[in-house]
């Protein structure tokens, strides 16, 4: 098997026949990861630039300059690109919930404003983004209620989430649209998840597709879980696709800060669980159009902050320097070998 790092198969190449293989990107790592990303990825999504409150700070003023970068930069490299995302409850503007005293708006103008805002975006992108991450995160993790307490159920109850698919299929018919969310393996949320998304179609909302974010780590979700998540929202006849995907080397709530380098057992057993989760992927790639990293090397990660700050961490199948690592040689020596 040759290993050599000019000569490997590049990752989208290995997974051609299967899904896209995309990364996460922002202004800076365009250029500190300009080559890499151009080698292995065929698809990419703004890590922050397209988010409200990055294009939408006031309601009469869109900021559309560093998500316009990314865009040029998909274009020209002939990638293609996912956008994320629509209706948060996170980095979204206040004025947007309130009145110009402060007060929460109702549910008329929310929508309105909400429609303004989506209308705008989406036609802006539409022929750069063929795939919208519409609502993100809106199931509860915990607990038997459904959605997530935000100002968005505060002040619409649930049709928030039916509307802003309408608002965005109207304004691009041709752009896939999907519901987004993380431990979308644990069982409990599966569910909820399922059950909405049931809802969605049963009332003949424009959805597409369901975005698992996979940010998972060396020991959580189960294989076992991850199947059946897979299997479960594929029966619905809704596109899968892997949102997010990054391998933490810790569990979600290690506090331990000391690491400066990844220990060599733990990057092998990284390298064991990407290949069984690309195994599992391939196998079901009927289902999966995508599989998209929450970055590419691990120079930069939002897990070196998240959930415990100064933690850093080493996510991603390429090392700080851009160099191959053990799990991506191991999913380049299984896949190589299929064809
Ligand atoms: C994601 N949340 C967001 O979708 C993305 O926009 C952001 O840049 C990073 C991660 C994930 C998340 C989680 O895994 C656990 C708790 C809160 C949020």
């Amino acid at each position: 098997m040759n290993r050599d790092t000019d000569q490997a198969r590049a990752l989208k190449e290995l997974f051609e026949d299967d899904f896209l293989i995309g990364a996460a990107v922002n202004p800076r790592t365009i250029g500190t990861q300009e080559n890499l990303l151009t080698r292995h990825f065929n698809c990419i999504t703004a890590e922050n630039e397209m988010k409200f409150i990055n294009v939408h700070p006031e309601e009469d003023r869109y900021t559309f300059g560093d998500a316009d970068r990314l865009a040029d930069f998909a274009r020209k490299h002939g990638m293609k690109m996912r956008g994320h995302t629509l209706v948060w409850h996170n980095q979204t503007s206040d004025w947007l919930f309130r009145s110009k005293s402060g007060e929460l708006v109702d549910k008329a103008t929310l929508f309105s404003r909400l429609k303004a805002h989506i209308d705008t975006v989406v036609k802006r992108y539409k022929n750069d983004i063929y795939a919208w991450d519409v609502v993100n995160e809106a199931i509860a993790d915990e607990g038997e209620s459904r959605l997530r307490s935000s100002l968005w159920t505060e002040i619409a109850g649930t049709e928030f989430i039916a509307e802003a698919f309408r608002y965005a299929h109207e304004a691009d018919p041709n752009a896939l649209l999907f519901y987004n969310d993380y431990n979308e393996s644990h069982p409990h949320k599966r569910d909820k998840i399922v059950a909405l998304l049931r809802s969605l179609l049963e009332q003949g909302v424009p959805i597409h597709g369901v975005g698992l974010q996979a940010h998972w780590n060396l020991y959580d979700p189960g294989l076992d879980d991850i199947r059946a998540a897979i299997e479960k929202y594929a029966s619905l006849g809704l596109r899968l696709q892997l949102t997010e995907l990054d391998l933490s080397l810790f569990r979600f709530d290690d506090r331990r800060t000391d690491l400066t380098s990844p220990p060599a057992e733990l990057l092998e057993l990284q390298a064991e669980r990407y290949e069984a989760i690309f195994r599992l992927l391939q196998e079901y790639r009927a289902s999966i159009d995508s599989v998209t990293f929450w970055g590419a090397a691990d120079d930069y990660t939002w897990l070196d902050d998240f959930p415990v700050r100064g933690r850093k961490n080493w996510p991603f199948l390429f090392d700080e320097r851009h160099q191959q690592k053990p799990a991506f040689h191991r999913i380049a020596g299984a896949f190589a070998a299929a064809d």
